[in-house]
């Protein structure tokens, strides 16, 4: 009997010292999860978690507006402006007229370009009509004030002479650069570079075009390319590019 009881309280010490083991256990973790917590951020705070996929935030594709209608674009001395189906999209279409033509909107798009992303993309299709030119740099243009004639500012970007948009050619997406300029050059990049008018010093460009990008008035397109008013051009899916920061 004695010795049953003994045995018995070997075992009670054995099962207690297990129990007490456990409960360090326990505690340990708790205290692991705790910390494990604390230290723990988001997706977006630990963005070197997950390896960045650039995107491109569609703006405009015309598919939802009516065709013939010209929807926010105001045209002046165009030929035809309108939104039209080609090749089972919807485009914005711009026809050259007689005189110096602009198509330009002042209504759909932000004020603040700089903010929407890294860089504006769209896709171009130019047909030159005879005896104008066959290639195009124009891109597109932003401007201050109510319209583009009347602007105090405009700051066009123009294609580089290896990325020119070739007449009769299927549309051409670019891509132009929206960010600040810094130093003593407005941005740029593969596709073309900005310019702003009135250009004066290069230190007061770069302020002009600063304010200018970030609080635009509006957007256009330049559709002069020749003498004969025949030029004709689509453009379509402009989104804003979403860049990934380069990390070291
Ligand atoms: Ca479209
Ligand atoms: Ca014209």
């Amino acid at each position: 009997m004695k010795s049953w009881l003994f045995l018995n309280l070997e075992n009670m010490n054995i099962l207690k010292t297990h129990q007490i083991k456990v409960l360090q256990y326990i505690k340990l973790f708790t205290l692991f999860s705790i910390l494990a917590f604390s230290f723990s951020c988001n997706d977006k705070e630990c963005d070197y978690d997950e390896p960045c996929i650039e995107t491109c935030n569609l703006f405009e594709d015309f598919e939802n507006k009516t065709i013939g209608t010209s929807g926010n674009w105001i045209g002046i001395a165009t030929g035809t402006l309108q939104i039209q189906t080609r090749n089972g999209s919807q485009v914005l279409y711009v026809q050259d007229g007689s005189g110096s033509t602009i198509a330009y909107n002042g209504i759909d798009f932000p004020r603040d370009l700089n903010a929407q992303g890294c860089a504006l993309r769209l896709d171009i299709e130019y047909a030159s009509g005879s005896s104008n030119s066959n290639t195009t740099d124009n891109g597109i243009g932003i401007y201050s004030d109510t319209d583009p004639l009347s602007a105090s500012f405009r700051a066009f970007f123009i294609l580089n002479s290896s990325n020119l948009i070739t007449s009769g050619n299927p549309p051409t997406t670019i891509e132009v650069p929206l960010e600040l300029a810094s130093g003593t050059t407005l941005p740029s990049n593969s596709f073309g570079t900005w310019v702003i008018s009135p250009s004066t010093t290069p230190a007061t460009d770069v302020a002009n075009f600063n304010a200018l990008i970030q609080n635009a008035q509006g957007v256009y397109f330049s559709i002069d390319e020749g003498g004969n008013p025949s030029e004709q051009w689509r453009f379509d899916n402009f989104c804003f590019k979403q860049c990934c920061s380069i990390q070291f």
